[in-house]
């Protein structure tokens, strides 16, 4: 197992469509175990595979409350297949655009389907954070980002701020 690098804000791989798993192989079971290594440590409740620059319809999630009680899922190729009309404004983070946290207001609850590590095809129902974050990755595996919901405004600010941190670490 290892920790990859994240891929941060503004590289322009965060904004490929992934593409779906068609086999689960030893290097997939490999990849999804670095990506929860890495999603830990970061530390995060999710993580798409792009953004370790792998674009590839992957995503691994844990929204469990305790650390003592992890809940690790491997979700490949996962959909929405049904979302609520109530709506919900949750603060929302991204590891690719690091210590950067805005309010963003997506469906309450949402139904997905997924295959995991063993090739089953799953459905489940997701509330609350779990909601929230399946529908952040999912987002990313369509190269969506979550200040792509907020004003102009905001956007170009961020923009220009991590545009302005590349530069200068290409600098540095
Ligand atoms: O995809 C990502 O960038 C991961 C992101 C997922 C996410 C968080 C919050 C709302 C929607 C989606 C993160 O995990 S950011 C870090 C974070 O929120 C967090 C970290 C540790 C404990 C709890 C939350
Ligand atoms: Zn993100």
């Amino acid at each position: 197992m290892s920790i990859r690098p994240l891929v941060i804000l503004p590289d322009s791989k965060l904004r490929l469509i992934s593409e779906p798993v068609k086999e689960i192989t030893q290097e997939i079971r490999q990849l999804a175990e670095d990506m929860l290594e890495t999603m830990y440590d970061a530390p995060g409740v999710g993580l798409a595979a792009i953004q370790i620059g792998v674009p590839i319809r992957m995503v691994t999630m844990d929204v469990s409350k305790t650390e003592d009680e992890r809940q690790p899922m491997v979700l490949i190729n996962p959909e929405v297949i049904w979302a609520s009309e109530e709506k919900r404004v949750y603060e929302e983070g991204c590891l690719s655009i690091p210590e950067y946290y805005e309010e963003v207001e997506r469906p309450d609850r949402v139904r997905f389907r997924y295959m995991n590590l063993q090739g089953e095809t799953l459905e489940q129902d997701a509330d609350g954070l779990m909601a929230t974050c399946v529908q952040h990755e999912i987002d990313h595996l369509n190269g969506v980002l979550f200040i792509d919901y907020l004003s102009k405004l905001k956007r170009d600010r961020v923009m220009t701020k991590f545009k302005k941190a590349a530069k200068r670490e290409v600098g540095a």
